[in-house]
């Protein structure tokens, strides 16, 4: 067993039962002229975490541990994408428009992909999910099921939609989750902390945070 320093008090957990993931690190939403953009947002903010999700991804592939990619992605279709979803709010670009990176969060579109820096290798998982949570109307359960994963170390963005949506989810599945918060963004600041305090507020209700650098420390240490 691992243990690392962590909010509110250490996150204890076995590389072999626990995946690494790494919500919605695509083009839509962190380069400019996609999804994120398209919603008024300052992709910048979210560019600059790369670095340090890509230092935990090394390590974590060195260990061999499991690694989740998830991808917020649609149906050319847009059969799993409802009404509701597609127009709220009052966007430039709307969920299957033709944008500057193809149409934006459909399947298979060049904005759809994960960023190059992060992308997927072979024997990695890639889940693509029509809402904001990674368990929602997709295979995941079933996968960590078949592997007796019991522990999600999470990064990704944006910290208090896709991400925490997908740690609240996991956390009613029964699984012990840590988020990154070096390793998540959002494109507002203060819901990043906001979110950061809600997850590990009351004895880790949602679950725990820390810095990359413990779980870094602890991987490199001879076990
Ligand atoms: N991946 C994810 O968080 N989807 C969003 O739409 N996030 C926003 O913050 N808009």
């Amino acid at each position: 067993m691992t243990s690392i320093q962590a909010q509110p008090f250490p996150y204890t957990f076995d590389p072999r039962r626990t995946a690494l993931v790494i919500i919605d690190m695509q083009r839509d939403f962190i380069e400019p002229g996609g999804f994120g953009e398209s919603l008024g947002n300052n992709v910048a903010l979210l560019s600059a975490i790369v670095p340090a999700c890509r230092a935990v991804l090394d390590a974590w592939r060195e260990v061999g541990a499991l690694v989740v990619h998830t991808r917020e992605a649609h149906q050319p279709d847009l059969s799993d994408c409802p009404p509701a979803k597609r127009n709220r709010g009052n966007p430039s670009l709307r969920i299957g428009d033709e944008g500057p990176m193809g149409r934006v969060l459909v399947m298979g579109e060049p904005g759809n992909q994960i960023i190059p820096e992060l992308a997927p290798v072979a024997g990695e998982i890639v889940i693509d999910k029509p809402g904001k949570g990674a368990f929602y109307a997709t295979p995941l359960q079933g996968f960590l099921q078949e592997r007796e994963i019991t522990h999600l170390v999470f990064m990704g963005v944006t910290t208090e939609v896709c991400v925490q949506t997908s740690m609240r989810e996991a956390n009613d599945r029964g699984y012990d989750s840590l988020l990154l918060a070096d390793c998540t963004e959002s494109y507002f600041p203060q819901f990043k902390a906001s979110a950061i305090e809600m997850i590990h507020a009351q004895g880790a209700i949602v679950g725990w945070t820390a810095d990359s650098a413990s779980l870094l420390a602890a991987l490199a240490a001879p076990g």
